[in-house]
This record gives structure tokens, sequence and C-alpha cells, in this order.
């Protein structure tokens, strides 16, 4: 266990079919166009940037062979006209950008409509996801809902059912607030100990967002529903998948609860929800109902079809655990990841993101000896609660195999699990809920690999 010396032991083989994917790439790609000579090139640069202000000093012409053309010649973009001003269509991002995009996994079902896309987490800076890099996760495809014939009802222990149009929502008091939602089902395929290679296919089943909307309470409030004897809401969506899901009173009550039109301060996305959905902080994906088209006060559990067949928890005994909404303390390193390579031995900076469903996340361990020695990471501000938070840790890489874990604690207390820990509790057979310490290896060559320790 934790044996350094052969690393080569612990390194899952990819499945083939990942590997075609341009996913696998990332920001230290030139090492793959061969790092000696990148590495070489480099410091050519250097040296002779140093003999051109020596030139220039002396008045003498500034020496141009060996050097970096670079920084030597003048680029076109210095001497020609630009391009005029972006009016047209929604802006986009830098041509060089084009491969952080969001991907389907290929080790789970192909289809398009009743799928997943994972958000390039390796690729993503702060703690804020592009709405255009959103994962994704639709029962049964996304609308583009026409917002002027939405409807949304209130029914069930009411005064009387209340039916609202967009405009009616969105002249009420708003509240703008950053949360990140996580699918119950990320991270899922490593129960299993299928070593995808990437933190996209890992982990990229989580987003965080600046979203605006109504707090459900006021909604409810507004419909004269019965607040002391309506224990629970069932909230249901507008798309053919019938995407049903109970909620308990107290956590409306909470005021935590809202009805979002709102993403990254334009309207919601379609891919989204637009355009309205559920947030429900802390809570698993599932229960942050996309096209939102009903909320029915009831006194009971409604043991919907994806609360009692889908989204419950094999555990050891044989029996199911369900209604398990909360999203656990968690966090990765999403920089160095897996399918990135190191360029040499030096600096780095480690990067990664915590979270946690109960609060904001107090501390971030980072270990690179497999989970012999601990470091704290600094974390970054704004430390949010129920909202991600980026952490950063300078390490010097000597060179050698190296396994990089992060261990988030969370304002409750609560603790990332190690993989023997939560196998302890959980057992294997799970789908849902893997809160687990990743590990990430980085072998000689500078290759980072996905490995799990037993
Ligand atoms: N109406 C509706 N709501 C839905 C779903 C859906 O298929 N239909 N999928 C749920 C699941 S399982 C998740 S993880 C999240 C995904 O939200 P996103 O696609 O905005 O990332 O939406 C939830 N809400
Ligand atoms: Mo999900």
């Amino acid at each position: 266990m934790n044996d350094l010396s052969t690393p080569a032991g612990q390194v899952r083989k990819a499945p083939e079919n990942f590997l075609d994917q341009q996913g696998i790439l990332t920001i230290f790609a030139q090492a793959r166009s061969g790092r000696r000579d990148f590495i070489r090139s480099a410091f050519a640069a250097a040296a002779a940037s140093a003999a051109a202000a020596k030139a220039m000093a002396q008045g003498n012409p500034v020496p141009r062979e060996g050097g970096d053309e670079n920084i030597l010649n003048l680029p076109e973009h210095a001497k020609g006209l630009g391009q005029g001003v972006a009016t047209e269509g929604y802006g986009k991002p830098s041509r060089y950008e084009s491969n952080v995009q969001r991907r389907q996994s290929p080790g789970l079902t192909q289809t398009t409509q009743a799928s997943v896309s994972f958000a390039p987490l390796q690729s993503l800076f702060g703690i804020v996801t592009p709405s255009g890099l959103h994962f994704e996760r639709h029962h049964q495809g996304w609308w583009d809902i026409d917002p002027s014939k939405h409807r949304f009802m209130i029914n069930g222990m009411v005064k009387a059912p209340k039916v609202f149009s967009m405009d009616e929502i969105m002249r009420l008091p708003s509240v703008s607030r950053f949360h990140f939602i996580e699918c119950g089902a990320n991270t899922a395929v490593e129960w299993g100990n299928v070593a995808v290679p990437t933190v996209q296919y890992t982990h990229g089943m989580i987003s965080c967002s600046e979203f605006t909307g109504v707090p459900l309470i006021t909604l409810l409030e507004i419909a004269g529903a019965d607040l002391k004897n309506g224990k629970f809401v069932l909230a249901e969506g507008g798309d053919g998948s019938a995407m049903t899901r109970t909620l308990p009173m107290s956590l409306i009550k909470s005021g935590e609860v809202f009805v979002a039109y709102a993403q990254n301060g334009e309207m919601l996305r379609p891919e989204n929800g637009y355009p309205l959905r559920l947030v429900v902080p802390g809570v698993q994906g599932v229960s942050w109902v996309k096209y939102l088209r009903r909320i029915e006060v009831g006194d009971k559990p409604y043991a919907a079809k994806d609360e009692a067949v889908h989204y419950i928890d094999l555990m050891p005994d044989g029996q199911h655990r369900q209604y398990t909404n909360l999203q656990e303390i968690k966090s990765v390193v999403t920089t160095p990841s897996g399918g990135q390579v190191l360029l040499d031995k030096g600096f780095y900076n480690i990067t990664g993101l915590a979270w946690s469903g109960r609060g904001k996340v107090k501390k971030v361990d980072i270990s690179v000896d497999g989970g012999r020695n601990w470091r704290s990471a600094r974390l970054e501000t704004p430390v949010l609660s129920k909202a991600l938070t980026r952490f950063n840790l300078d390490w010097v890489w000597d060179g050698k195999p190296a396994i990089l874990q992060s261990r988030a604690t969370d304002e409750t207390g609560h603790v990332q699990p190690t993989y023997k820990q939560l196998r302890a509790t959980r057992g294997t057979r799970s789908i849902y809920h893997n809160n687990a310490i990743q590990s990430w290896l980085v072998q000689e060559n500078g290759e980072v690999k996905n490995v799990q320790l037993s």
C-alpha cells in the first residue's frame, strides 16, 4: 500500500476508447511536441535576450541568430489593423481554446438525449463555470422553451392553485447567489475502479454559477400554501422525463431554495433549464428540477420514480438508502491531473476545487506522497457556503514518482474519506455519492495517471 517505489502496479489501464478523446490533453500541451526541445529553446531565448540587452546598451545592432522569433520579430497583430467591434452574434472564446469543451464519457451510454456531458475542470480557473461549459444531465433531452408560454403552478395544500407567468415571477424581489450543482452520480465509475483518464470524466458532473431568482418560500406564501401541515413539496419538470422530486418543507422554509431564471448574469441556458429551474443548494443535482412547471405541497414524501427506484444507494447489507440528498464534503486536484504531462521537474502550482453541501469549506490538505504527509493549501477568496472553493499550493517536483491527493474538511467538521473508509461503510456496489479522496500519479516521465490506492 502506498508504495511509491512500484507505481506501475497502481496504474489502472484506461479503456482504449478513452484514448482517442481530445479531452485528455491540456495546459501542458507543449510537452507533446517534445519537451526537451521546448525547454532548450526557452533557455536559448533567455540567453539571446540577455545578449540583445547588452548589445543594445552598447549601441550595437541586435543579434538575431538563435533567438526566439516570437520576441525578436514584430508579429502581424502589432503592425496591421485589428477586427472591428464584435457586435454580431454572441461573443465567443478564442479559437485557440476550441478544445475546451464539454464531453461525453465513452464509459457511459452514448445516447444524446438521455445522457451526460462533463465540464472540463482541468481547463477552468476560479470558482465560476462558464455557462457554455456547464455540465449537462438530461433524462430525455433538452428544450428551448418559449418563456412567454411557460407557466409555473403551485397546487396541493394551498388556498387555491396559483399559476405564474415568467413576467409575474420576474417582477418579484430576487436573490443572486453562488452555488455548486453536483450530480449525485459524479465520480460514479470510480466505485467500480474504472480508471477514466481525466478529471473531466472523474469529477466533471459539477459546476458552479451565480444564480438569480425568487425564493420558493415567497411563491408558496403568495399561493397561500399551508406551511404548518405541508411538510413536503414535490417539484416537477416540464420535459418528457417526468422528473419529479420530493423536498422537505424545512429546507424551503430556510429560504435557501429558489426558483432561478438567470445564471452568471444572463438568462439560464436551455441546457440548464431555461426559462426556470429549481436551485437547491447543497443537494444533489437531480433535485434541481429544470423547466420547472409545478410545485405541489403535501404532507408526506412522494416516493416518485426518481427517488424510489433511481437515486438510491445499495448498502453492504443489501438494503437501499433512499432520499440521500446531501452532497458531502469533497475535493479534487484539477492540475496536475490525469492526462496532463509535466514539462520537467521544478515549480508547479497545485490547484483544485473543494465543496460541501453542508456549508463552507474550512480546510484542504494536500499530499504529494499518497497520503503519508499533508500540507494545507491556500483557500482563495471568496469562500462561499455550498459553492465551489478554489485552492492552490506551491510544489517543487523532484522528478520522482509522486501521488497527489487533496482532502477537504468543511465547517461542520466533516472530512473527506479515503476509498478504504468509504467502502467500509458504503460497500462497493453504489453508484451515487462517492466523495472519496482522488489520487493522481505523476510518473517519472511527467505523465499524470488516475490511480486508486488500496
Ligand atoms: N426537468 C428535468 N430536470 C432535471 C433533469 C432532467 O432530466 N429533467 N436532470 C436532473 C439531473 S439528474 C441533474 S444532475 C441536473 C443537471 O443539471 P444541468 O443539466 O443544468 O447540469 O438536473 C436535474 N434536473
Ligand atoms: Mo444527476
